[in-house]
């Protein structure tokens, strides 16, 4: 994530990713305060053992865009909601990629960020049948929560 005022966003997707025992790193790379942390990061990551890159930042949020840019791992970006423009300035920075570079790009704020999780769990389960199976699990279970009428009482 870019900075640790995104963690209250991102910190979804590192619990969803814990809830599906799935290892992950979380870091602080800010694109334009630690730039070279994004460099050694984005051109070692897969090197260094890294299969699906989540990255989440605000505002002008050229995060994913940049790391997708030196790594041909998949990278999912996940607009944090920003103070000024609700996250829409974030979803715009991350969404709009020119051919060739691509970031799956997920919500803006809390939703996306889970989403971004359960995506990379998908991907890692296409190689990983026990993986996949706790992911339909996962799924059921959210299923198997929803109510069939609303009540007063939650
Ligand atoms: C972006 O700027 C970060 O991803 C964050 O969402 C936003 C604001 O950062 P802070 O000023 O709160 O550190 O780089």
């Amino acid at each position: 994530m870019g900075s640790q005022s995104d963690w209250q966003t991102m910190r979804h997707a590192a619990e969803t990713l814990d809830a599906l025992g799935v290892a992950h790193d979380d870091r602080i790379i800010s694109a334009h305060r630690t730039p070279d942390r994004l460099v050694e990061f984005s051109k070692t990551a897969r090197d260094s053992g890294f299969k699906v890159v989540i990255a989440g930042a605000g505002g002008a949020a050229h995060l994913p865009g940049m790391c997708a840019a030196m790594t041909s791992l998949p990278v999912l970006g996940v607009p944090v909601e920003s103070k000024a423009l609700s996250g829409q300035d974030s979803l715009l920075s991350i969404v709009q990629m020119p051919g060739g570079i691509p970031v799956g790009t997920l919500a803006i704020g809390k939703a996306g960020a889970i989403n971004a999780a359960l995506l990379a769990v998908a991907i890692l389960a296409l190689n990983d049948a026990a993986l996949a199976d706790r992911l339909d699990a996962w799924r059921a279970a959210q299923t198997a929560r929803v109510a069939e009428s609303p009540s007063d009482d939650v």
